[in-house]
């Protein structure tokens, strides 16, 4: 099968001012697209071809950097549009929350925690929050277009919310100012989302 580039659930500008237009322009039709070709290249004629993302992702042949890189960053990005919102924020309710809460203590202990784990990711990569079986969840962090569902990979578990600290997410408007762009993505989370995906995947 061929994949193909998810289209944005929102505008460009929509994010605005917590991420710029021009920053989610290029970043979901150049970056995403390259992702999306590149995947398709990389596992055309092979066995892949037949198979779906998430079946890619959990039996990734580590040492096809093609297919990881490009996997990952086609599954990446497609998480990522989908947990922001231009009606986001606030702070997570229900069973996630109570999740969060016996994890973390609390929401602001958490946002703490993930905070630190996409500041302290070296060069480029993601910061998650992942659920495991039984409804335990976990911030890690991993590099380049790795994620948990990987083997070997961060906090392993399914990933349901994402951060990409690659400087191509926030250069333009924040430079080298990754804590102000982390900040802000907080404005912008879709908790509905991540409590969706927490509850299909506890
Ligand atoms: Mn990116």
């Amino acid at each position: 099968m061929s994949f193909q580039l998810p289209k944005l659930p929102y505008a460009y500008d929509a994010l605005e001012p917590h991420i710029d237009a021009l920053t989610m322009e290029i970043h979901h039709s150049k970056h995403h697209n390259g992702y999306t070709t590149n995947l398709n290249n990389a596992i055309a004629g092979t066995d892949l071809e037949s198979k779906d993302i998430l079946d890619i992702l959990e039996n990734m042949d580590m040492n096809n950097a093609a297919v990881r890189n490009n996997g990952g960053g086609f599954y990446n990005h497609d998480l990522f549009w989908k947990v922001m919102s231009p009606n986001g924020g606030g702070a997570p309710s229900g069973s996630l929350a109570a999740a969060i809460d016996d994890a973390y203590g609390s929401y602001d202990a958490f946002k703490e925690a993930f905070s630190k784990a996409a500041a302290t990711r070296f060069g480029s990569g993601w910061a998650w929050l992942c659920v495991h079986k039984g409804g335990k969840v976990e911030v890690c962090s991993s590099a380049n277009q790795d994620n948990p569902l990987m083997p070997g990979i961060g906090c392993g578990g399914v990933p349901i919310l994402g951060l990409d600290v690659w400087e191509h997410a926030y250069y333009l408007n924040y430079q080298n100012r990754r804590p102000d762009y982390i900040k802000a993505f907080f404005n912008v989370i879709n908790w509905e989302e991540v409590s969706k995906r927490y509850e299909e995947n506890k």
